[in-house]
């Protein structure tokens, strides 16, 4: 992917710290391209170096136009097998057109029709969804009927059979987030068709899925489980939960409780019941509530994040850009580019007056690579 973009310098080059231009050198490097031979002194300023400089580029995309785009491939595209889902992806614009958000991270607007299926499949790649609106579709996961609403997150570690169904009169969109970018890379992906058509036991709209049966009791897990696999086995993260946690939070913020929340930043990161770890291996995934009126520091960290406005509004600043955001507006956060948020009006939908952001990153991967660095002060560079 870099090759496309990277300017041709193999060649001999007048320099200061290099030998003169002779007949010799020229040959020389004739011979390395010949031989498909890089010498790392020409290349040494774009393969290493002082810091990260991000191909990705900090952009953002309006929830307004992909919902409209998502509707219009409603009416004109059909979801089945082949194509698989009726998924939109981001696509980064320095990342060659690529439907990348970022050079690890996959984020696309998913839609489905009423009474629509998209068939059943499983793959390496590590997924989740996140739902912004609506209501009525439900993700069957190894035969799991999980109900999905405003709010709700919803994990789904690789190898996994999912098939998705809208089961309403409305049409229904809500966001996905991959490892696609990083396994394409990486070389590492299988795919896998499941059955054309779910059995009829999975077709009843479940109030609750069994894996939240089995998971979705706070600080409590199953005696008999002992390897639930990689990835969480809790299949969806409700939004009631996630909103009483941030509000929590908060209250305790309020009281004065020193030490615990950063004044008017409340944040909970979504966790893996039988780990505490993260959700997925290479997905990190959180959501923050910032109270009208906090400006939060400047913060740089190695790896990258897309963040999906979930309420309010407010405006974020990534690297050089600033922009105003609403409900459902999408952006991304490059490796180590100074990102801040301040909040401007508060939610619409709860009592929380506040700026509510869902924010996914790969944080997993560069903590087990141990390449994670963040720096919120000295934003000297
Ligand atoms: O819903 O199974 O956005 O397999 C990309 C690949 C969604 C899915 C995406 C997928 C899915
Ligand atoms: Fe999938």
């Amino acid at each position: 992917m870099t090759s496309a973009n990277t300017p041709v310098r193999l060649q001999a080059v007048a320099a200061p710290d290099q030998p003169e231009v002779t007949p010799a050198l020229e040959s020389l490097y004739e011979g390395f391209k010949e031989e498909l031979l890089v010498p790392l002194w020409t290349e040494i300023g774009d393969l290493m170096p002082p810091y990260p400089r991000s191909r990705a580029v900090a952009h953002l995309w309006r929830w307004d136009r992909l919902r409209q785009l998502a509707a219009q491939a409603g009416e004109l595209v059909p979801v089945g097998r082949g194509g698989e889902r009726r998924a939109i992806a981001l696509a980064n614009p320095s990342l060659g057109g690529r439907p990348f958000a970022t050079p690890t991270l996959w984020a696309a607007i998913q839609y489905l029709m009423p009474g629509e299926d998209a068939p059943e499949h499983r793959h390496t790649q590590h997924a989740f969804r996140f739902v912004v609106e609506g209501e009525g579709v439900w993700t069957v996961v190894n035969g799991d009927p999980v109900p999905m609403n405003r709010g709700d997150f919803l994990p789904q570690a690789g190898w996994n059979w999912h098939a998705h169904h809208n089961a309403t009169r409305e049409p229904m969109a809500w966001i996905d987030g991959l490892d696609i970018p990083f396994q394409y890379n990486n070389e590492s992906q299988f795919f896998e068709f499941g059955r054309d058509q779910i059995g009829e036991a999975e077709r009843i709209t479940p109030e609750r899925s069994r894996s939240e049966q089995l998971w979705a009791h706070p600080g409590l897990r199953p005696v008999s489980v002992t390897d639930a696999g990689a990835g969480s086995p809790l299949l969806a993260y409700k939004w009631e939960h996630t909103d009483r946690a941030l509000a929590d939070q908060l209250d305790l913020d309020h009281q004065g409780f020193p030490g615990v929340v950063e004044p008017g930043h409340a944040a909970v990161r979504y966790a893996d019941p039988m780990t505490g770890g993260d959700v997925l291996p290479t997905i990190r995934a959180e959501m923050h509530r910032v109270t009208t009126g906090t400006q939060t520091a400047p913060v740089r960290e190695t790896g990258s994040s897309v963040y999906q406005v979930f309420d309010g509004s407010g405006s974020v600043t990534v690297g050089e850009h600033t922009w105003s955001v609403v409900r459902g507006d999408l952006f991304v956060v490059p490796s180590w580019q100074p990102f801040s948020v301040r909040s401007e009006s508060g939610a619409t939908d709860s009592d929380s007056g506040a700026l509510d952001l869902f924010r996914f990153s790969d944080a997993p991967m560069f903590e087990a690579l141990r390449l994670n660095r963040v720096i919120t002060e000295g934003l000297d560079r």
